[in-house]
């Protein structure tokens, strides 16, 4: 039998690096979509570059979504490809809803066209919630969202919902809540304190400035949410899930725990930084993944104390080196 065939777009990206990983292991034929730059940015698919296929696409450009398609053939889609930095969705709006939010009809169309049969993901978000209506929240609870790209996804998420319910497309919506690891980017809040924690540690920077450190987030680990997301197109029905810890935590515990690890006192190198604080916050968030847990026996498997440290040792480890 023919190994099965998966398209991932955003596979550059941290969660689809670690889902083409996952995917590759367990036999699949990988295709990525990734969009022309005058430099190349494959660091976290470097491992990886003779075993997958990659095709030039951009959401923004329903032909190459098109070709892509034709050329991938897939029985699973991945569309993970976003602009997904919160703070950036501020200063580019009418940019992120092409990426974040008309990108995913654009995708559904192609789909539509070339491949109907196929099973379709929908990397949404618990921006989504923003300011939250109920806590904690599933995938009942009403959506808020606080950011240009919260509600980008919002549009995201009903499209694909809609193409699923209009035309009989096995499409899924996955809500993940936070998820981090050793390959987010730099700019993310997580990684940025274990980055700095590293760098301090080895006298490499001299503080550490952020913005607002009462915000909470149920922050999970990467590697298990790609999991989650293959799960979910395992199942028969397409339905939407909510992919969560349970449990919150703030901007300082990460800091604290982060800080601690690395032998470094909070009070002495953290500088608040207002240039860092949004002009509307998501103060707390926490999700319940009883359904996930429940119908795709997905739990998570990695603790936020266990990550924050395995993140700071590797970012130790590679700022040594
Ligand atoms: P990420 O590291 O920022 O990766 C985003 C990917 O999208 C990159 O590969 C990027 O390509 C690609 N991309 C951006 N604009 C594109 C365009 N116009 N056409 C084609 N590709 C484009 O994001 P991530 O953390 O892996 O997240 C994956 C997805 O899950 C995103 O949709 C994100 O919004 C969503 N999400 C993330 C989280 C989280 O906590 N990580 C939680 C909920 C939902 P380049 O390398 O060329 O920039
Ligand atoms: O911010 C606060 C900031 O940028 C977390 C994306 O993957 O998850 C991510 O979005 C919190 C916010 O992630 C700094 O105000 C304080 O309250 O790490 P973040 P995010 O905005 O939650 C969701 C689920 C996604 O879908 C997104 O794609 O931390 N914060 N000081 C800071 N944040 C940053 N980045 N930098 C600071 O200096």
């Amino acid at each position: 039998m023919s190994a099965r065939r998966a398209l991932i777009t955003g596979i550059t990206g941290q969660d689809g690096s670690h889902l083409a990983d996952l995917l590759l292991d367990k036999g699949y034929e990988v295709h990525g979509m990734v969009r022309r730059s005058s430099t190349e940015k494959f660091e976290r698919i470097e491992h990886l570059r003779d075993r997958i296929t990659l095709h030039q696409g951009d959401l923004l450009d329903q032909r190459s979504l098109v070709d892509t398609l034709r050329a991938a053939r897939p029985d699973e889609i991945y569309n993970l490809a976003a602009m997904s930095f919160v703070a950036v969705s501020w200063i580019q709006p009418t940019l992120t809803a092409e990426f974040t939010g008309v990108g995913v009809t654009r995708l559904l169309e192609a789909m539509r066209e070339v491949c109907p049969q196929a099973r379709f993901y929908q990397a949404s978000s618990s921006e989504m919630f923003g300011k939250v209506r109920q806590v904690p929240q599933n995938e009942a609870t009403p959506f808020y969202p606080r950011s240009p790209y919260g509600v980008a996804k919002a549009y995201g998420h009903f499209i694909t919902v809609n193409y699923r319910e209009s035309y009989d497309l096995h499409a899924t919506s996955g809500i993940l809540f936070n998820h981090e690891g050793t390959r987010r980017a730099l700019e993310f809040v997580t990684r940025k304190i274990t980055w700095h924690a590293a760098a301090l540690k080895l006298g490499m920077a001299k503080e550490l400035r952020l913005g607002n450190l009462d915000a909470e987030r149920d922050w999970g680990y990467a590697p298990d949410y790609v999991e989650a997301m293959w799960r979910m197109l395992q199942q028969d029905h397409a339905e939407d899930y909510v992919i969560a810890t349970g449990k919150a935590h703030s901007v300082r515990d990460c800091v604290e725990i982060a800080f601690d690890h690395a032998g470094l006192e909070l009070d002495r190198h953290v500088v608040i930084d207002d240039s860092f604080k949004r002009p509307a916050e998501v103060d707390h968030l926490i999700g319940d993944y009883s359904k996930a847990r429940e119908t795709l026996g997905w739990e998570p498997t990695t603790s936020f104390e266990e990550m924050i440290r395995l993140m700071v040792d590797a970012d130790y480890k590679q700022l040594k080196a």
